[in-house]
């Protein structure tokens, strides 16, 4: 999968070159090319925002370096359509299911970073009319601008592209798959600090221990996300 990036603060992704999404790099996986959107810029003070139309706080990113920046990383790899992302609070919710979706239905993202106030909308309108477009939040609270989001959308569907994880096995029970949270695991030693491992782990009954951890999963749910346990108010 290629991953591209447009921001103002490319240092902000440099944590893509650690671990996990690092590695997959080096092993040829995944691509991962960040660009500085005032490259695409023509003053000297390399402007990339002005002030609202129609009054307000705070400035808004203007349409022509976000056009150029978007017209040459879409355009640099003949053949191919990329899907474009831009992160932001106003966008659809951001979910486990999401990143399933693009980790399987794209080979190529284009993340736009927006700041301040936002993007001027007809970069929207522009580019939603030529390719796949997404809006996509991560949550209700704000950021100050996408990259942090980047960090967390690109994380969470570079795992899910076959090869980046070497344990396949450990997608299949975590949380969020099967809409349920995971249960709480144990380690050495058997006893710490007056607090035992639940005797059934120690066991060796996996029939047992199955059953043990589907019952925590249920309960953790109910108790902490009664929002995914379906019905409106969250009690069935
Ligand atoms: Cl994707 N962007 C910003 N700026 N704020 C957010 C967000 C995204 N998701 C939640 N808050």
């Amino acid at each position: 999968m290629r991953i591209d990036v447009v921001t103002i603060f490319p240092d902000y992704l440099a944590p893509l070159q650690l671990s996990l999404i690092g590695r997959a790099q080096r092993d040829g996986l995944l691509g991962v090319h960040v660009h500085d959107l005032r490259d695409w810029t023509h003053d000297r003070h390399r402007t990339v925002d002005d002030t609202p139309y129609g009054g307000g706080a705070g400035m808004v990113m203007r349409p022509e370096p976000w056009g150029e920046a978007l017209d040459e990383v879409c355009g640099s790899l003949p053949g191919r359509t990329p899907h474009l992302v831009f992160p932001g609070p106003g966008g659809d919710l951001f979910t486990q299911q999401t990143a399933r979706e693009l980790a399987t239905q794209e080979d190529w993202l284009i993340f736009a970073c927006g700041r301040y106030e936002g993007i001027d909308e007809r970069v929207y309108e522009e580019f939603a009319a030529r390719y796949r477009l997404s809006v996509l939040s991560l949550g209700d609270y704000v950021l100050n601008g996408g990259e942090v989001a980047v960090l967390a959308m690109t994380e969470a569907v570079a795992r899910l592209v076959p090869g980046v994880i070497g344990n396949a096995e450990s997608l299949v029970e975590e949380s969020h798959t099967g809409g349920l949270l995971e249960y709480p695991v144990y380690t050495k030693p058997p006893q710490w600090r007056g607090r035992k491992v639940p005797d059934v782990l120690l066991s060796g009954h996996h029939g047992q221990i199955a059953a043990w951890r589907h019952e925590q999963r249920l309960e953790r749910t109910a108790s902490r996300r009664p929002d995914l346990m379906g019905g409106r108010d969250g009690r069935t």
